[in-house]
């Protein structure tokens, strides 16, 4: 096991004010000394890209960024989706159950009762399209992208490759009867979206491990454990970590009073991730485009986004 542990970024908290109203505790970036960069590798121009396959750049968020961020999360209305239909109990006995946190997607959107982009055989009618990335995201997959197609070797990068797709995961307690549930982790999985992905930390840190494949209730030994701090970048791709290993997030350490952006009700924030991925976009349609019965599945959900989201709201118009 090799355990990667650079950060020097410490959290604390301040308030931060929101476009609706209430104030939130939320984090800042706290550097206790500058940040240290490490000079570029000298790399002729004829010399393809070595791929390490897995990154960790941390203190990666400029302070306007992370504020930018913030602001922007304010403005969102994340969603608590069911894991299958309730079509499926129906044809093949699988149960709808509740993710264990809300979720946002851009770009396109992968609704968990469609089971989610899986290629090469599950691609039509996984991804619906959905609202692109506000400012502050789009520069930073433009660098991200930039960063990618100096270290991945060009056969790890799909032709046509850009991060048009991006899943916010928020990670923290749910109130259930009275009491707080710590719902923050997630179990290991692999990101079937072809190339490397790129994520964005944000509040309280993660345990990110790569573990070997295998059935889920096996207990499994870390490859690579990656404390993800808040501010930092990861990036993974290529077939050591992301075709052949499995991801999971073990735990969020404890946030103390941190409760990020949006409000949700119900639902206390001490960790946002953006996750950045590539969706072929012939494999992106518009709502109006979806097949039955994935059409019918997704339109609760779409109909609760368009309660506060003019993209979703005209999508339903255009049906
Ligand atoms: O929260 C994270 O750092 C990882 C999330 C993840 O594994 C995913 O979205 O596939």
């Amino acid at each position: 096991m090799t355990e990667s542990r650079t950060s020097a970024w410490a959290s604390a908290s301040s308030s931060h004010d929101t476009s609706d109203g209430p104030r939130y505790v939320a984090a800042r970036l706290v550097s206790p000394r500058p940040p240290t960069r490490r000079p570029p590798a000298a790399r002729g121009p004829s010399r393809a890209p070595r791929s390490v396959g897995h990154e960790y750049i941390p203190e990666f968020l400029s302070a306007a960024d992370h504020d930018a961020i913030l602001a922007f999360l304010a403005s969102l209305h994340p969603i608590w989706e069911k894991r299958y239909s309730e079509r499926r109990v129906r044809t093949e006995g699988i149960p709808a159950r509740q993710l264990l946190r809300p979720v946002y997607w851009l770009g396109s959107w992968q609704f968990a009762c469609l089971d989610y982009y899986r290629p090469p055989r599950h691609v039509h009618d996984r991804c619906v399209a959905a609202e692109p990335f506000p400012p502050v995201l789009e520069r930073i997959v433009r660098n991200v992208e930039r960063r990618i197609r100096r270290s991945f070797r060009p056969h790890e990068i799909p032709s046509g490759y850009s991060l048009n797709t991006c899943l916010i995961n928020f990670y923290g307690h749910r109130e259930e009867d009275g009491r707080l549930i710590d719902t923050a982790r997630v179990g290991a999985h692999r990101d079937f979206e072809p190339g490397p992905v790129a994520s964005v930390s944000i509040g309280a840190r993660a345990l990110f491990q790569f573990v070997p494949p295998g059935r889920a209730e096996q207990p499994k030994a870390p490859l690579l454990t990656q404390w993800l701090d808040h501010g930092s970048l990861q990036i993974f791709g290529g077939s050591q970590w992301k075709d052949q290993a499995l991801h999971r997030v073990q735990r969020v350490a404890s946030g103390g009073s941190l409760d990020l952006p949006p409000r949700i009700p119900g639902f206390h924030t001490r960790r946002v991730n953006f996750t950045f991925r590539y969706v072929p976009e012939q494999h992106v349609v518009p709502l109006a485009d979806l097949r039955e019965p994935a059409r019918g599945d997704v339109m609760p959900y779409v109909e609760e986004l368009a309660r506060f989201s003019p993209f979703f709201a005209r999508a339903m118009d255009r049906r």
